[in-house]
C-alpha cells in the first residue's frame, strides 16, 4: 500500500486561480475549458518540479548507471491524467475540481494526445518510460520533437483523410526547453585529413549544420517521488551566417541551413512496419542520435575522466534499427574527438549499445543506399566502412573461404548500408519482443548472426503499463480489483493472480460483468457522439484496434462480417448473439490496399447498420482517429479481442495484453505474444484458430499454397469475394474493391482464405460461449487474473537485470 501524500485542496484552488490569471488574464469563471486544462497542468507541473530536480541530483550523487532509450517514436498519449495518477493526487484533484463545478473528464479531453509514434513500437517506448520511473531506474528517453505527430484521421465518405496533427498549437505545459544543452549536428560536406601532434585527424568541412535544442518532459514514477526525463530534440537554424550577406555562397548556405532546420523535425513518418527510404528520414535519425550521444558523452565527462569506462555508466538501448547510426556516431566521437584508438573505442561502443528487433517483415528492414548515406554523413560513413572491413575479417576468420556468409552478413553490400547488421555487430545484446519472435529470429531471419554470436541473443517479451491501461483507463475495474485484493497490483501486477479465488464466486462474476457493462455504455456513448451510430451495450463488443496492415488481417475480419450478414439474410430467423464489430485503425498515407480496406469496412458498416431486416443483430463501427486516449475506452469495454495476424508476422503485439488486462477474451492465432497469453490463461480460455507459424513458414518456403483452391471449394468464401466486385457494397462503382479481390485470389500473401474457415469456426465458439453467462464471466475474470506477466514492469526488470545491469536509485 503506497501512502498518499497530503493534498491541500484549498492550496490547489488558489494555485489554479492564480495560474488562470497569470496565463490568460482571466478569472476562473471566465476561463475556457482549454484554459482551465492548461492551468491545472501547470499546477501539476509545479508539483513535479522539485522531485524532478531531486531525482537528478540523486542520480549524480549516487553515480548510477543510466539507460538511454533511443527511439524515433514515443507514443505518450495524454500526460495530465497519467501524471496525477502517478503523483497519487488524481482523486483529490477530481474532487477539488468538482467543488469548483468542473468536470475532470472534460478537462482531460482538452489535452491533445502526444502522438509522436505510429503504433506498438512507439507505445512500447512510452510504457517503458513509465515503468523505468516507477521502478526507480535512472533513464532518459531520447527522441524527436516532431512539430506534427501522427496525422489525425478523418473519415469522409468512408475514406480515410489525413489531417495534420498540430499538437503544439496551444503549447505544451509539461515541457521545458533546455537551451543550455543545445548542440550542433553536421550534415554533408567532405572529410579532410589534418595532422595534429603527429596524429591524423579527420575533419568534416563544407558541411551544413543545425542547432539541436532539447525539450524535456517529466516522466513521473508511481508514488515514489522519482521523475525521469523524456528528452526530445528540436532543430533551430545556426545563426552564424548573415542573411544580408553580399557573398552569394554565404547567403545560399544560410538559406539552406534555415530550411534544413525547419524541415528536419517537421513531421513523423507515418509508416509502421515499413521503411520509407527517404533522405529526410535518415537526416532525422542522425539528427537526434548525434545530439543525444553528444550530450550523453558530455554529461559523463562532467563527473568522470576516463572515457574508456563510459559503458560502465551508460547504456544505449536502440529501439529497432532507426537509431542504429548511434553505433557509428559513438565511434566517431570516441575516435575523432576523444582520441581513443580504434580498438579501444570499439570495445566501449560494443559494450554500450544494445539492439531490439521489432519485426521480421522484409519491407521494414532498413537499408540505405551507400550513395545517400555517404553524401549525407561523410565521416560517419568512413567509420561504417571500417566497422564493416573489420567485421568481414571476423566472419572470414570464423568461416574461412565461405563467401556466402560474407554476402549474407556484411554491413555494406550491394551498394547498401544494412542497418540491422550494423546494429548486431555494434551491440552487446540483440533481443526479440516475444518468445516466438525471438525463436524465429534465431532460427531464420538472423540465423547466421545467431550462429556466429549466440551469446548476444535473448528474448524480452513486451509488456504494458497497468497504470495507464487499467488504473487510468478503467477506473471502475481498478477500484473493484483493489477492493478484492488490495492495491499492490498497481506496482506489482503479479498480484492479480489473487483474483483467481473469486472466479467461481457468482457475486464477483456479476460485479465484474456489471463493470464491463458500464464500460460498454461509456463506449456506446462515445460511438453515438462520434459516429452517430446506436450500439447495444448488451451485444458482444468484438474489437480489432491497431494499425492497418495486410498482415494484421483486418480484411479477414470484415470478410467474416460480410459472410455473417449473408447468413442472416439467407436465414432471417438465425439465432445469433447480437454482435458489435468495432474497428479502429490508421493506414499509412501511401498504403493503397490498407486505405481501401478502411473504405470496405465503412461500406459494409453503412449497409449493415442501415438494414432493418436483420434487427440490429450485427453492427459495424469504425472508430475515427484511433489513438491512445480513445484506446483506453475501447480496451475497458471489449468482450472479444481480435489478434488475428498471420502466424509468424506479428512480432509481439501489445494491444492483446491491454485487452486481456481489461477482461476481454482473445480470438487469435498462435502468433507473437498471443502464445504466451494462452500459456498464462489456459488454452480453454481463449479462442485460437488458424495456421501455426511453422505451417505458414512451410508454405512460404515451398510456395505450394494456391488461394484458388480455397475459392473453388468454399461456397461462403466465393460469395463474399464476389461481393467485392459485383457492386454489392459499392453500387456506384462495382469495381471499387477489385484490388482487394485480386490480391486475395492471385497470391493471398497472408493466408486469409486458408485461415477463413477456422476463423469462422472460432467465431461460432464465441457465440456459443457467450450464451453461458456465468462461464463467460468466469473466463473474463480469469483474463484479468492471469495478466500479471504482461506488465512492462516485468519487462523492464528483465532488461535492467539481464542486460543493462542497472541499479535502482534511492531517494
Ligand atoms: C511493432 N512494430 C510490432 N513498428 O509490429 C509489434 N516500424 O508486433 C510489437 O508488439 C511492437 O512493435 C512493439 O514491440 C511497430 O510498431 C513501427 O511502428 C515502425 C515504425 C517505423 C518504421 C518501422
Amino acid at each position: 500500500m503506497i501512502k498518499k501524500d497530503t493534498f491541500d485542496k484549498e492550496k490547489f484552488k488558489k494555485e489554479l486561480e492564480s495560474n488562470v490569471r497569470m496565463l490568460f488574464r482571466r478569472n476562473l469563471d471566465e476561463a475556457t475549458t482549454q484554459q482551465i486544462y492548461q492551468a491545472v497542468a501547470y499546477s501539476v507541473k509545479d508539483d513535479i518540479i522539485d522531485n524532478w530536480i531531486e531525482t537528478h541530483k540523486a542520480y549524480e550523487k549516487q553515480d548510477k548507471k543510466m539507460v538511454y532509450y533511443m527511439s524515433m517514436e514515443f507514443l505518450m498519449g495524454r500526460a495530465l491524467g497519467n501524471n496525477m495518477i502517478n503523483l497519487l493526487c488524481y482523486d483529490e484533484v477530481r474532487e477539488t475540481l468538482e467543488e469548483l463545478g468542473l468536470d475532470m473528464n472534460l478537462i482531460e479531453d482538452q489535452e491533445p494526445d502526444a502522438a509522436l509514434g505510429n503504433g506498438g513500437l512507439g507505445r512500447l517506448a512510452a510504457c517503458f518510460l513509465d515503468s523505468l520511473a516507477t521502478l526507480g531506474y535512472p533513464a532518459y528517453g531520447c527522441g524527436i520533437r516532431y512539430r506534427y505527430g501522427m496525422f489525425k484521421q478523418k473519415i469522409e465518405n468512408g475514406y480515410q483523410v489525413e489531417v495534420p496533427d498540430n499538437w503544439l498549437k496551444y503549447g505544451n505545459p509539461f515541457e521545458i526547453k533546455r537551451d543550455e544543452y543545445a548542440v550542433e549536428v553536421k550534415f554533408g560536406g567532405y572529410v579532410d585529413v589534418e595532422m595534429h601532434n603527429g596524429r591524423q585527424k579527420f575533419v568534416q568541412k563544407g558541411y551544413q549544420s543545425v542547432r539541436a535544442v532539447p525539450y524535456d518532459m517529466p516522466i513521473v514514477g508511481y508514488g515514489n517521488h522519482i521523475v525521469n526525463t523524456l528528452r526530445i530534440w528540436d532543430a533551430e537554424a545556426i545563426n552564424n551566417f548573415n542573411l544580408d550577406s553580399f557573398d552569394k555562397g554565404e547567403y545560399e548556405k544560410a538559406v539552406e541551413q534555415e530550411n534544413l532546420a525547419r524541415t528536419i523535425c517537421e513531421v513523423l513518418y507515418p509508416n509502421d512496419n515499413h521503411m520509407a527510404g527517404k533522405e529526410l528520414r535518415l537526416k532525422q535519425q542522425y539528427f537526434f542520435i548525434s545530439a543525444s550521444v553528444q550530450r550523453a558523452v558530455a554529461k559523463y565527462k562532467q563527473t568522470h575522466d576516463d572515457i574508456r569506462k563510459f559503458h560502465e555508466k551508460v547504456t544505449f538501448q536502440l529501439n529497432d534499427t532507426h537509431p542504429t547510426v548511434a553505433v557509428a556516431e559513438l565511434m566517431r566521437i570516441l575516435v575523432d574527438e576523444e582520441g581513443l584508438e580504434w580498438d579501444e573505442a570499439w570495445e566501449v561502443t560494443r559494450k554500450t549499445c544494445a539492439y531490439t528487433n521489432h519485426t521480421i517483415m522484409a519491407e521494414a528492414l532498413e537499408k540505405w543506399p551507400i550513395e545517400l548515406f555517404s553524401r549525407l554523413l561523410p565521416r560517419v560513413y568512413q567509420i561504417v566502412e571500417e566497422i564493416n572491413r573489420r567485421f568481414v575479417i571476423e566472419i572470414q576468420n570464423k568461416y574461412p573461404g565461405d563467401q556466402e556468409k560474407i554476402r549474407k552478413m556484411a554491413i555494406l553490400y550491394d551498394g547498401q548500408v544494412r542497418m540491422a547488421h550494423l546494429a548486431i555487430a555494434g551491440s552487446y545484446s540483440v533481443n526479440g519482443v516475444a518468445r516466438l519472435h525471438t525463436e524465429i529470429l534465431k532460427k531464420r531471419e538472423l540465423r547466421d548472426f545467431y550462429e556466429m554470436m549466440p551469446e548476444k541473443f535473448n528474448n524480452k517479451t513486451n509488456g504494458i503499463t497497468q497504470r495507464r491501461f487499467l488504473l487510468h483507463g478503467n477506473p471502475l475495474l481498478a477500484s473493484w480489483v483493489t477492493d478484492k485484493i488490495g492495491d499492490d497490483w498497481i506496482t506489482n501486477l503479479d498480484h492479480l493472480k489473487h483474483l483467481k479465488v473469486y472466479v467461481d464466486d457468482e457475486k464477483c462474476q456479476q460485479e465484474f460483468m456489471n463493470i464491463k457493462y458500464q464500460n460498454k455504455v461509456r463506449l456506446a456513448k462515445y460511438i453515438k457522439e462520434h459516429n452517430g451510430i446506436d450500439v447495444d451495450p448488451r451485444s458482444i463488443f468484438d474489437c480489432q484496434v491497431k494499425r492497418l496492415h495486410e498482415y494484421k488481417r483486418q480484411l479477414m475480419n470484415i470478410l467474416h462480417v460480410m459472410y455473417l450478414y449473408n447468413e442472416l439474410k439467407a436465414h432471417p430467423d438465425m439465432d445469433i448473439v447480437p454482435r458489435t464489430f468495432i474497428f479502429g485503425a490508421k493506414a499509412a498515407a501511401g498504403y493503397y490496399t490498407a486505405k481501401l480496406t478502411i473504405k470496405l469496412i465503412n461500406a459494409v458498416a453503412d449497409k449493415i447498420n442501415n438494414d432493418p431486416s436483420i434487427n440490429g443483430k450485427i453492427k459495424v463501427v469504425f472508430i475515427e482517429d484511433y489513438r491512445v486516449s480513445n484506446a483506453e475506452l475501447i480496451f475497458a469495454a471489449a468482450d472479444v479481442s481480435e489478434q488475428i495476424s498471420t502466424a509468424s508476422k506479428e512480432a509481439s503485439g501489445t494491444g492483446n495484453m491491454k485487452f486481456m488486462l481489461n477482461g476481454a477474451l482473445t480470438l487469435g492465432t498462435m502468433d507473437g505474444a498471443n502464445v504466451e497469453i494462452v500459456e498464462e490463461v489456459g488454452k480453454d480460455n481463449a479462442f485460437i484458430f488458424g495456421l501455426s507459424a511453422e505451417q505458414v513458414m512451410e508454405y512460404e518456403k515451398n510456395g505450394n499454397y494456391n488461394p484458388r483452391d480455397v475459392y473453388n471449394n468454399n461456397q461462403d468464401v466465393r460469395q463474399v469475394l464476389t461481393q467485392l466486385v459485383n457492386g454489392f457494397y459499392s453500387p456506384e462503382n462495382p469495381e471499387l474493391f477489385r484490388a482487394l479481390y485480386d490480391a486475395l485470389l492471385e497470391k493471398d500473401t497472408y493466408f486469409t482464405l486458408l485461415d477463413f474457415d477456422s476463423y469462422k469456426e472460432a467465431h461460432n465458439r464465441i457465440d456459443a460461449a457467450y450464451r453461458d453467462e456465468q462461464h463467460w464471466a468466469r473466463t473474463a475474470m480469469l483474463q484479468t487474473a492471469s495478466a500479471g506477466k504482461f506488465s512492462s514492469d516485468r519487462t523492464i526488470e528483465e532488461y535492467a537485470k539481464e542486460m543493462w545491469h542497472l541499479e535502482k536509485v534511492t531517494l
